[in-house]
């Protein structure tokens, strides 16, 4: 049992009205604590509390806040095992997957950003002035100030909570700004894990101020507040359509990180042994719970027949069960209502005409007893679907795959571009020009080649279309969280 906590000014608080909200966990459908069911007067209480912390704060030496960062991550190391316990528990993804990616990924982002402030460094532009016949040489010298922007707003998804929350608040603090974060009310424990480390890493109070709830009654709040200089959101993309309408009238600064329907393309001249796992990893990983995730998959017509039935057994060996088991691969999804929409999707790539290859997933089943009221769905992976249709065309964010061959590379491209999301494509060939022809003309914010999910901190990340605006990462994050300031001193030399 955990009893969130909001976070602010330094001090673990219950919301001001005094209401909580019940945490479920996905495994098992069982309540496994409260959060807060905050709104506007917590909101308010933690924008106060960062804007109080600003001044000092973003007047600590950088290598100071450096050390701090450096700090978190080295206790989000110490306490690994028990962070991904807290987050396979709270989200339902298996525990053997948190503790590779999610709280490793956490403990780096804070590692990364504390070294990226550090040896971050700003342009200069050296002007020559027209001189008058007989008067001395004159140069303007410009450099660029980046200043921190004050309070800013951190809103985080459920997929993978303190892997995206710790994204943002390291870059965000690195560069000397406060924040209020709003976790997903679906997925707090880790949030408020990380409150307890931010205190003992020694973070002054009211740096990072964490307000837990739903996001219509704390989120929308935050969004609209005056102090709020800026919002880093990832999420949904009719959620980031929400946010971007309510901050637009005041000019806030935007990052929005939304849906993904993303392309496999897999040609015939790449080595199928080894595509195969990468596919099935890329589709599934995290009960197929990550934007990036390869939902549609397209072959070529030469080697459908055997990529299909391969791809398939691989997909059927997946182990779905208890998240805390060790050898589980697959776990739950988020929530009753989460499963029921992936599930209406099935339904309706039936109603398209849809072949599923995979068993039914109504089937009953194989779970220990604790499991048997979770929130699980098998993998699906279905084929003899039209394009257009909505099971290609909509964000289901679950295991659930679609397999379409195509006849050449453009038609591939033309394939994989027809989607109104842009997040990021998969390219699997031995021909690494096709390659480069493909990165060009895909319609995405990353290109993987014969890779998935390689991340490097260094690079952007983000997507075009629907999938959002802005991009994360390395120095475009350092500059998203600053303004730049313009500052022209003239000499006569
Ligand atoms: O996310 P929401 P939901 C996709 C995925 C999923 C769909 C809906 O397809 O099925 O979005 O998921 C907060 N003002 N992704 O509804 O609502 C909310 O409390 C301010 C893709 O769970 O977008 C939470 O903290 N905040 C995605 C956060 O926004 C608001 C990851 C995200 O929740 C708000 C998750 C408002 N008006 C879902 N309304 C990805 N890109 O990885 C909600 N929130």
């Amino acid at each position: 049992m955990v009893d969130v906590r909001n976070f602010i000014g330094g001090q673990f608080v219950a919301s001001a009205g005094g209401r909580t909200l019940d945490n479920i966990e996905p495994a098992t459908a069982s309540h496994l604590g409260t959060i807060p069911d905050s709104d506007e007067s917590d909101v308010r209480s933690a924008v106060d509390a960062a804007a109080r912390a600003f001044p000092a704060w973003s007047a600590t030496p950088v290598a100071d806040r450096a050390r701090i960062l450096a700090r978190v991550a080295d206790l989000i190391d110490r306490d690994l095992e028990a962070l991904a316990r807290d987050e396979s528990i709270d989200t339902g993804k298996p525990i053997s997957l948190a503790r590779v990616m999610d709280i490793p990924r956490a403990a780096a982002n804070f590692r990364f950003f504390a070294g990226a402030a550090l040896h971050w460094r700003s342009e200069s532009h050296r002007t020559e002035l027209p001189a008058a016949p007989g008067a001395p040489r004159a140069i303007a010298l410009n450099h660029t100030l980046r200043q921190p922007l004050g309070v800013v707003a951190l809103i985080s998804p459920w997929n993978l909570p303190i892997y995206l929350l710790s994204w943002k608040i390291a870059p965000a603090i690195a560069s000397g700004n406060t924040c209020v974060c709003k976790p997903s009310e679906l997925t707090p424990v880790t949030a408020h894990r990380l409150a307890g480390l931010l205190a003992e890493a020694g973070l002054p109070p009211g740096v990072v101020n964490i307000v837990h709830g739903t996001g219509r009654r704390a989120g929308a709040p935050l969004v609209v507040h005056d102090r709020v200089k800026a919002i880093s959101f990832t999420g949904g993309t009719s959620t980031g359509r929400d946010i971007a309408a309510a901050a637009a009238p005041a000019f806030k600064k935007l990052s929005l990180e939304l849906g993904g329907k993303n392309p496999t393309i897999i040609f015939a001249d790449a080595p199928l042994h080894s595509v195969i796992p990468q596919a099935v990893r890329a589709a599934f990983t995290n009960q197929g719970q990550v934007c990036l995730c390869g939902s549609r998959i397209y072959v070529e017509r030469s080697i459908y027949d055997a990529f299909a039935p391969r791809f398939t057994a691989a997909v059927r060996a997946l182990r779905l069960g208890d998240p805390l088991d060790d050898a589980t691969q697959l776990g739950a999804l988020v929530s009753a209502a989460h499963r029921a929409k992936v599930a209406s999707y099935v339904e309706i790539a039936r109603a398209e005409g849809g072949r599923l290859l995979t068993p039914d997933p109504a089937a009953p089943l194989d779970l220990p007893d604790r499991c048997r009221r979770g929130f699980f769905h098998p993998p699906v992976v279905i084929e003899g679907l039209d394009n257009a249709c909505r099971t290609q065309q909509e964000e289901i964010f679950g295991p659930v795959v679609t397999l379409t061959p195509f006849d050449s590379e453009s038609h591939a491209i033309e394939l994989a571009n027809q989607s109104r999301y842009g997040l990021a494509a998969s390219v699997w060939t031995s021909d690494a020009a096709r390659a480069q022809r493909l990165a060009e003309r895909l319609e995405a914010g990353m290109v993987w080649i014969n890779c998935w999910l390689v991340r490097d901190l260094r690079v952007p990340f983000g997507g075009v279309k629907d999938s959002g605006v802005g991009r994360e990462g390395g120095e475009d994050a350092l500059r998203f969280f600053t303004d730049s300031k313009n500052v022209c001193q003239r000499f006569e030399l």
